[in-house]
C-alpha cells in the first residue's frame, strides 16, 4: 500500500462519528433518568501491522481490503449486564445509519478460546469531499466482565501469538467460564433486587 494514511482516513472518520453517536445513546438514557444498557464505548482503527497480518492470514489482496476486511473500523460497546447486550443490539438494528450485514453471537456460542462477545458487521456511509463512501465496520458488544477477559487474554496472546501450552489454554478457558458465572450472578442479583423492591412498594 502506497499511502496508508489516505486509505485509513475515512475509517478514522467512521470511528470518530460512531463514538459520538453511540455515546449519545448512553447520554439519552441518563437524560431520561433511566439505567443505561451502555456503560462505555471505545473505538479504534486497526493498526497497520494488524491489517497486514490479517491480509496474510486470510489471503486478502491489497485491492480487496475494503471489501474483505470488515473490522478496520471497530467500535466496542461495553454493557453492565448480559441482557443489556441484546437491548443494545436491538437499538442498533433500529438505526437507519447502520446497514447491518451480519451478526455473530459469541455470547451464547463462545469461541473455543472462551471468548464471548456479540459482533455486528455493517455498512456505514461517510461523507468525504469526493462524495459519499460506503465502508464496512464492526461493533463488538460485550459485558464489563467479558471485556476484562478479552482485554487481558488479548494482551497475553499478542506476545505469544496464540501458541499457548494446552494446560494454560485450559486455564484461560476456565477463567472465561468463571467470568461468565460472575455475569450470570450479577444478573440474578439484579432480578432479585427488582422483585424485592416491587414487594416493598405493594
Ligand atoms: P483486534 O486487536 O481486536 O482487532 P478473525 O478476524 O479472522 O480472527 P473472524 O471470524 O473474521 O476472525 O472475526 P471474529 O472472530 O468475528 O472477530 C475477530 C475479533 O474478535 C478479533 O479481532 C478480536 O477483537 C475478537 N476476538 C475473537 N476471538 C478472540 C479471542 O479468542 N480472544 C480475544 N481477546 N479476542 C477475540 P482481532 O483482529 O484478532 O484483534
Amino acid at each position: 500500500m502506497e499511502d496508508w494514511k489516505s486509505f485509513l482516513f475515512p475509517y478514522h472518520q467512521i470511528v470518530d462519528e460512531l463514538k459520538i453517536k453511540l455515546r449519545g445513546i448512553r447520554a439519552e438514557f441518563m437524560e431520561l433518568n433511566q439505567r443505561s444498557p451502555i456503560e462505555f464505548v471505545t473505538g479504534r482503527v486497526k493498526p497497520i501491522d494488524s491489517i497486514k497480518e490479517k491480509m496474510q492470514r486470510r489471503y486478502i489482496d491489497e485491492s480487496r481490503i475494503r471489501q474483505d476486511m470488515e473490522d478496520i473500523a471497530g467500535l466496542r460497546i461495553i454493557c453492565p449486564f448480559i441482557e443489556d447486550i441484546y437491548t443494545v443490539v436491538n437499538l442498533l438494528r433500529q438505526r437507519s445509519d447502520l446497514n447491518i450485514l451480519e451478526e455473530r453471537d459469541y455470547v451464547h456460542n463462545e469461541k473455543a478460546s472462551g471468548y464471548r462477545s456479540y459482533h455486528i458487521v455493517f455498512e456505514y456511509t461517510v461523507q468525504g469531499i469526493d462524495g459519499p463512501m460506503v465502508l464496512l465496520a464492526e461493533i463488538q458488544v460485550r459485558t464489563l466482565a467479558m471485556n476484562f477477559w478479552a482485554t487481558v487474554e488479548h494482551s497475553i496472546n499478542y506476545k505469544h501469538q496464540g501458541n499457548f501450552p494446552e494446560v494454560l489454554e485450559k486455564r484461560l478457558q476456565h477463567v472465561a467460564d468463571t467470568t461468565y458465572k460472575l455475569d450470570e450472578e450479577m444478573s440474578s442479583i439484579k432480578k432479585e433486587l427488582a422483585k424485592y423492591q416491587d414487594n416493598k412498594e405493594d
